[in-house]
């Protein structure tokens, strides 16, 4: 052992030691401690993914969420695997999913603790089948009341403490905000840990690449529809550039891609949306703000296209928000076509 307390062998920092170590020891205590049971739901989320079909938990559940979404079984099989790990211990005073009606109350055999946590355990969850990218959202923030309600859960972005998300892909990575910048891990399977292989990610300012599905091209709005026309029009456009398109289908997935590589991601409201009373298709509490949360630490921007998202006062649990997020000058350039 060397002085400094390092291995020769042994130059991984791990999670755990990040949390204890790092600026994000502005995390407390009990946020780390928070941070590593999510860690270890993600862990348990991975494996079943992993295995897939050998686990026995593919295919549909039968069953519908509040917002009418056919669930799978592993959306369900993810959100008791969050509830378990975290439930006992003594940080939370709540949860709130997308595959829950309303909020779970931390059972009173157990501690409670000042901190909320809203998720999307399964989020791309119709990837599943086909062996595509998923993932878990997740957002923390604090309450003061001991016995939380679905509306101590409306809170704008601005107030949460902690952000972050576990892509299961070719690796499984978690990359979380304590609002001091944007960390990555990639799981170690040989040890069971999560390791930091992407320090300080900041989101590069301009791109050639966008994400959007352009199924419902035809139900854009103008401003929209005409940003995308510019990208398509490529070199000998308004843009003077030629530029790629990718949708995976699964946000974090998309969300990553565009941290890593710069590009913008859109889930915007269109016509279709809006005729049937909905402002967009992702959730504003356990999608748009934690994804925004993270956008922003890394040098980006998320706005609906008229509202910066993490400003935005939730009015209920499972709200939906137009999305539009990723490099500063395409973001800025759609808000711009937004008047
Ligand atoms: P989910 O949480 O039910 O999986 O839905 C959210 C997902 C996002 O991950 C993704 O960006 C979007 O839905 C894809 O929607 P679409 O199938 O309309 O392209
Ligand atoms: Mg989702």
């Amino acid at each position: 052992m060397r002085p400094d307390g390092n291995s020769i062998m042994n130059q991984q920092v791990t999670l755990t030691r990040h949390i204890i170590e790092s600026e994000h020891a502005n995390a407390s205590a009990e946020l780390g401690s928070l941070l590593n049971d999510v860690a270890t739901a993600c862990k348990k989320i991975s494996n079943l993914v992993n295995r897939g079909a050998m686990a026995g938990v593919l295919g549909a559940a039968g069953s519908e969420n509040i917002q009418g979404e056919d669930q799978k079984k592993l959306d369900i099989i993810s959100n008791d695997v969050f509830i378990d790990c975290l439930q006992w211990g003594g940080h939370l005073a709540g949860m709130a999913s997308e595959e829950m009606d309303s909020m779970y109350p931390i059972p009173e055999n157990f501690a409670r603790g000042k901190y909320l946590i809203t998720f999307d355990p399964l989020d791309g969850s119709s990837n599943i089948d086909v062996n595509g990218a998923v993932g878990t959202i997740f957002s923390v923030m604090e309450t003061a009341d001991p016995n939380p309600a679905d509306s101590s859960f409306l809170q704008p972005g601005t107030r949460q403490v902690c952000a972050g998300y576990c892509l299961y892909s070719s690796a499984t990575m978690l990359v979380l905000t304590t609002g001091q910048g944007v960390d990555g891990f990639t799981l170690d399977n040989s040890v069971g840990e999560f390791v930091l292989t992407h320090p300080a990610i900041t989101i590069p300012k301009t791109t050639n690449e966008f994400s959007i599905n352009a199924a419902y091209q035809r139900h854009w709005f103008s401003p929209v529809k005409r940003y995308v026309d510019e990208l398509l029009a490529g070199s000998t456009g308004p843009r003077k550039a030629d530029f790629n398109m990718r949708w995976a289908g699964a946000m974090v997935g998309d969300v990553h891609r565009i941290l890593s590589r710069g590009g913008i991601f859109m889930y915007p409201s269109d016509e279709k949306l809006a005729a049937s009373g909905k402002s967009g298709k992702l959730r504003l509490l356990y999608e748009a703000s934690p994804m925004a949360f993270i956008m922003e630490q890394a040098g980006g921007l998320a706005s609906t296209g008229t509202e910066r998202i993490m400003d935005i006062m939730p009015a209920e649990l499972h709200q939906r928000v137009p999305v539009i997020m990723g490099s500063t000058e395409e973001v800025e350039r759609v808000v711009s076509y937004h008047g």
